[in-house]
């Protein structure tokens, strides 16, 4: 595979002025007509006509009618060409039914959908395939599915035919086709200029009842961007499709998203709170990629997180304004923690705006996503609200239909606040977590924080400059009042000190509120001032990071020392526990501890070797150490916080009930499982028949109720996907691997549907103390099922081979083991690009 750089980027010799595409359906032998009219483009210097493609059969090609006989090789078509306005035509035949890479046109259940980006649409037909090329797309779909969709407005429908026109210049990554036996969840919405639009989710008969809530999810989100971004939807029409099979979660092809199914039907019986809010939040994103994606686009795949860290930002946002703003907050860092962390502190490390890759789907990660929404985020907070709108107002009004790059996106923020970004800017070029360290001084009156920032080396980055922190501070009296409200201190060199002045008494600074940075914080602060700003940190974050430091540290010292569960943790605790002045939700986040692996990286990141077991049996230890110290208190608010009456999904209900369940679990490890029992015994929603049986498997009480799970719902792939999953995630770490692979011999295991095989793969993966179990069993498991699916579906495996990115972490033994299986993949014959990359960079 070659690998493409940033640097070499030049536009493309032609600028396509209109798209015309005809389809003719057939499961294996699906025809591709297309006329596309293209310029010279007086901005290319290079006229080489070279369209990409890939997996086509060409019937023919013509030039203004004229037929040719193009070059043809694996990546595509080569043709002399006028140096004037051209048409090219060609036809070429493609088998949708045996596409198991579901890239490009494929067929999931039956129906045929396209997921394109990135590099998707050279297997439809040949066609410049890179960003930067947009055009008007008109589609005529011949076939006989009830439902035949495509991008933009509807036009002409007959019996075996269906044409759609989209006016809005688009890139090809963007195009998308659905045919079958579809049935519509419609409503309309009014724009802020009092435009109508219709709106449908399409789906299988059998699943309308499941789509009311995507619905309102989707008006939400429209009315969101009107208010907020001031952005109006420009198209007729908004469809959405789900689709069993999908790499991913959903894509924002312009007017047509397409949804894996898992990310868009949601009913009480069959999904958590936590699916209903991930839907809701998935659904504005690929919304809000209208403007931030589609309308203004890419220049080229390395500027990715042009759209989708500001899309991700976008989304947080729409997410806190619909519900708890800390809770979204502290919900965010823990995924970038778990997710992005451990990706940019081992040999994945990139930065956000990447310089090279081989396959460009491998760079749709927690960093171009989650730190690239970080990164707008530090931009806000140092601009403040007024002057990010002002620069996203610049933005859109003069790159609208561009395809746009970062230097594109920075100036619009220079110009708007006359500020010089140029070391801001580090923050797209350098990958790493910054590390963070503050000593505290108080002399006289004045107290002093002192800040040093260093970035340890990553894959082909050895020296960092100092990067732009906002740092949002604020300082307490030793009675727990705020004497300084936060502000920003914007540090911009390696060392720097910032000092307070007519400070009366030493104040307990708290630092980083709200998590204003990605960085690694290390203060030395002791458990006395953690267990203080616990009891009264005004700021919500911060409030719980204390805690959560409180837990770090007391299962570090379990691990390290052997020690007991710290007291004062569980005291703090304890109070905020109680407290019913703060909201439920966020006490049920209190509750919560560090996970495994972010324990392993904690204790490699100072110096140690993680033993997977001792830390498995230090959280285990915790969870007892909680159940004993609140055994009193327990009792009460499980049924203080049981909702009545009929499933409603808000924010306030599944805060209540996130507390109660996770009341719950801890109580089950006291009464072997009897409340949970009684929980699934009635359990009228999924949240708590799923809380109730994750609860009974812990307390090894699960087998039946598993059984009954399964034939409750053997007709429900996505409730099923959750049973595969359960089991794993709560497996012993000595029976991990093989839970895993007796699940891999159910009939009802599919690899080639990437929800199922995550479902079992993943949560293996999840599971660190089984995954890391000493046998190395697990290892070899997933190894061997990687080396099945690549062959299948490149994608989803590339991207699972992220299980072993924190290898080096562990001990010689583990090492050893694990590079055994890498090496074991990379010489598999005719392994795909997107996993040997994967590999090799691990490796590396
Ligand atoms: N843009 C798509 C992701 C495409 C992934 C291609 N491998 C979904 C999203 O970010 O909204
Ligand atoms: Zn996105």
């Amino acid at each position: 595979p070659q690998t493409v750089y940033l640097e070499d980027y030049t536009p493309f010799g032609f600028i396509v002025e209109a798209v015309d595409l005809t389809f003719r359906l057939h499961p294996t032998a699906t025809r591709v007509l297309s006329r596309i009219r293209f310029l010279p483009n007086p901005e290319a210097s290079d006229r080489t006509f070279f369209l990409h493609g890939e997996d086509l059969r060409l019937i023919r090609a013509a030039i203004d009618g004229r037929e040719i006989t193009p070059e043809l090789s694996e990546a595509g078509l080569r043709a002399d060409v006028p140096d004037a306005p051209f048409t090219f035509e060609a036809e070429v035949e493609i088998s949708p039914a045996t596409n198991t890479a579901l890239e490009g046109l494929y067929m999931s259940s039956g129906m045929y959908c396209t997921q394109c980006e990135a590099e998707g649409f050279r297997k439809i037909t040949y066609y410049p395939d890179r960003p930067d090329v947009m055009a008007p797309f008109e589609v005529r779909i011949e076939g006989d599915q009830p439902v035949m969709l495509s991008n933009g407005n509807p036009g002409a429908r007959g019996a075996d035919f269906a044409e759609w026109t989209d006016p809005w210049p688009k890139p090809a990554y963007l195009f998308a086709l659905v045919a079958g036996d579809l049935v519509a969840h419609r409503d309309s919405f009014t724009t802020a200029s009092g435009r109508k639009v219709d709106l449908a989710i399409w789906v299988r008969p059998g699943d309308e009842g499941k789509c009311a809530f995507g619905m309102e999810a989707l008006k939400k989100s429209m009315r969101w961007d009107e208010e907020v971004y001031g952005r109006e939807y420009d198209l007729d029409v908004f469809n959405i499709v789900a689709v069993d099979d999908f790499n991913m979660g959903a894509m924002e092809n312009k007017g047509l998203n397409i949804f894996n199914s898992s990310c868009v039907l949601a009913s009480p019986e069959t999904s958590t709170d936590g699916n209903f809010e991930r839907i809701e939040a998935i659904i504005a994103h690929e919304y809000f990629h209208n403007w931030t994606g589609n309308r203004i686009t890419c220049r080229d795949w390395f500027q990715l997180c042009l759209k989708e860290g500001l899309t991700v930002h976008r989304d947080s946002e729409f997410t806190s304004d619909m519900r708890s703003a800390p809770v979204k907050r502290i919900s965010d860092v823990i995924d970038l923690r778990a997710r992005q962390f451990p990706e940019d502190q081992g040999p994945l490390s990139h930065p956000v705006r990447p310089e090279s890759f081989q396959e460009i789907n491998n760079f749709y990660t927690a960093t171009v996503y989650e730190k690239g929404a970080e990164v707008i985020g530090m931009l806000k907070r140092l601009v403040d609200d007024d002057a990010y709108h002002r620069a996203l107002d610049l933005y859109f009004e003069r790159h609208d239909g561009d395809a746009a790059t970062i230097e594109d996106w920075l100036k619009v923020f220079e110009d708007t606040t006359g500020r010089d970004l140029s070391q801001f800017k580090r923050w797209y070029s350098q990958s790493g977590t910054p590390r963070l360290h503050v000593r505290e001084e108080y002399e006289g009156d004045t107290f002093t924080l002192h800040f040093r920032q260093e970035t340890p080396p990553t894959p082909g980055q050895p020296d960092k400059g100092p990067q732009v922190l906002p740092i949002a501070v604020g300082l307490l009296n030793p009675n727990g009042d705020e004497v300084t409200p936060t502000q920003i201190l914007e540090m911009t060199q390696a060392e720097q000190s910032f000092t307070f002045e007519g400070l009366r008494v030493r104040p307990i600074p708290s630092i980083l509120r709200g998590f204003s940075a990605p960085v690694m914080l290390d203060h030395a602060e002791g458990k006395d001032r953690r267990a203080f700003l616990l009891a009264h940190d005004s700021d919500a974050f911060n409030r719980w990071e204390a805690g959560r430091e409180l837990a770090r540290e007391s299962l570090v010292q379990t691990v390290l020392t052997g020690a007991a569960s710290d007291a004062a943790y569980l005291d703090g605790l304890k109070a905020v526990i109680r407290d019913e002045s703060l909201d439920p939700a966020y006490r049920a986040l209190m509750l919560g501890q560090p996970t495994q692996s972010e324990l392993a990286g904690l204790l490699y990141e100072r110096g140690e070797t993680p033993d997977p077991e001792a830390i498995h049996d230090a959280a285990e230890g915790l969870r007892d150490a909680k159940a004993a110290a609140f055994a009193g208190l327990l009792p009460g608010l499980y049924e203080d916080n049981q909702v009545p009456g009929p499933y409603s999904p808000d924010a306030q209900s599944a805060g209540r009930r996130a507390l109660a369940n996770a009341a719950l679990s801890l109580l089950s490890r006291r009464d072997h499982g009897a409340q949970a029992q009684a929980q699934y015994d009635r359990a009228g929603n999924m949240t708590e028949q799923l809380s109730a049986l994750s609860a009974l498997i812990d307390a090894g009480k699960g087998d039946l109720a598993l059984g009954r799970f399964y034939d409750q719902w053997q007709g429900d792939r996505l409730v099923i996907d959750k049973w595969f999953a359960l089991q794993v995630m709560l497996a012993a770490p000595e029976e991990t691997a093989a839970v895993a692979e007796r699940l891999t011999q159910h009939p009802d295991f599919d690899m080639t549907n990437p929800n199922r095989f995550r479902a079992v793969f993943g949560a293996l993966a999840g599971n660190h103390a089984g995954f890391h179990y000493r046998d190395g069993a697990a290892y070899r498991l997933l190894a061997e099922w990687l080396m099945k699916l690549d062959p299948l579906n490149p994608q989803t495996t590339a991207r699972m081979c992220t299980a072993f990115q924190t290898w080096k972490r562990y001990d010689a033994d583990r090492q050893d083991m694990i590079r055994a299986q890498l090496e074991r993949i990379a010489a598999l014959d005719g392994l795909s690009g997107d996993t040997s990359e994967m590999i090799g960079r691990i490796l590396a």
